[in-house]
């Protein structure tokens, strides 16, 4: 198996004041130029972007693709590259009731025209990548929207992002719920079935969220096994879950070691990366996190994932083997937790 190098990447989203439904920012809003640079020093390689982290959605075209420019430039300054553009569909007044699965053709059309313009600003800021969260794409309540038609309206939607960009990739991020109660796309399998009725199924794949597949009552190692089988993990969001409750967004391993252990291991089995994927992180720090130490759970979540990455590989295949072969699972267990515990 080859050892080849991980690239790291993060949203500017994910160094943020510290706001929450609850109460205001504890923090100092940080410029994105200081987080850009910030990202470099701790080790960073890209960075994921919604369309309006680049340029607010209201800008006309000439603007923004200048402004994309800059941002671009921005990156190379530092050696980064954006990794992909989500449109941010979830926000816009036009988008309360979805942006994709909306009963109102007007709300469609805006989510599709924007969904465009996401398409073109990735090719300007060098990725031809986009991810698409479908957070409203659900409801509160099952007679409000019909379930067939969200998935006949979700394809149709896919397919016109395919012939708008005939070099782009579309990689789904499935969560089962929040902000709505039901989310019709909730899981990598729901999406990947989806895939294979679009007119392109090779460029449409996946990016799985740790946390979005335990929401889900899954493991997010398996969920990545699946996408993997069919060639179609093409984007990570690590991070950690302590349970079905809101997304928390936690630093990578920092709940279930051993969850984020096998993470680590059936990315580095499949030799993710050496196809350029990266390995994005979805994390939130503390809002008890003191402002200079804002960046931490970055670089906690990166260190994690290099110290899982030693302990990947240096399991002894041939005693996995042989323990598997025996089917004597337990002493397979006490293995794995005493690499976990670093007495092996
Ligand atoms: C929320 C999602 C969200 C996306 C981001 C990029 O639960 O994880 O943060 O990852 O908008 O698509
Ligand atoms: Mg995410």
């Amino acid at each position: 198996m080859s050892h080849h190098e991980y690239r790291f990447t993060a949203g500017p989203w994910n160094i943020h004041s510290g706001a929450d439904p609850f109460g205001p920012p504890v923090r100092q809003e940080i410029p994105f130029a200081d987080k850009i640079k910030r990202l470099h020093e701790i080790g960073y390689h890209g960075v994921q972007f919604h369309d309006d982290d680049i340029v607010e959605a209201e800008a006309d075209w000439t603007t923004a693709e200048r402004t994309a420019r800059e941002v671009k430039k921005l990156l190379e300054e530092h050696g980064l590259v954006a990794e992909f553009v989500a449109p941010r569909l979830w926000e816009d007044p036009r988008t309360i009731d979805g942006a994709v699965t909306s009963n109102d053709p007007d709300c469609r059309r805006y989510a599709l025209d924007r969904s465009k313009r996401c398409l073109d600003l990735a090719r300007v800021i060098g990725t031809n990548k986009i991810v698409l969260w479908p957070a409203r794409e659900g409801t509160y309540l099952r007679e409000a929207k019909d379930a067939k038609l969200a998935v006949e309206r979700m394809t149709e939607y896919i397919n016109a992002l395919l012939d708008h960009d005939p070099e782009c990739l579309i990689l789904g991020e499935m969560k089962p719920n929040e902000p709505m109660d039901q989310a019709y796309f909730p899981t990598v399998g729901h999406f990947i079935g989806l895939a294979y009725r679009t007119k392109d199924p090779d460029r449409v794949g996946a990016l799985i969220e740790s946390a979005h597949a335990i929401l889900a009552g899954l493991d997010p190692s398996d969920e990545m096994g699946y996408a993997l089988a069919h060639g179609k993990l093409w984007g990570v969001h690590l991070n950690d879950q302590n349970g079905l409750k809101f997304d928390e967004d936690k630093s990578f391993g920092s709940v279930d070691l051993r969850r984020a252990f096998n993470q680590v291991r059936i990315l580095d089995e499949n030799e993710y990366g050496t196809n350029g994927e990266m390995v994005g992180f979805d994390v939130k720090a503390l809002r008890t996190q003191k402002d200079e130490v804002c960046y931490r759970h970055l670089e906690n979540s990166r260190r994690t994932f290099l110290r899982l990455l030693e302990v990947v590989r240096s399991v002894d295949a041939g005693r996995l083997e042989r323990l598997r072969a025996e089917r004597d699972y337990e002493a397979l267990d006490q293995y794995i937790l005493d690499k976990l515990m670093g007495i092996e």
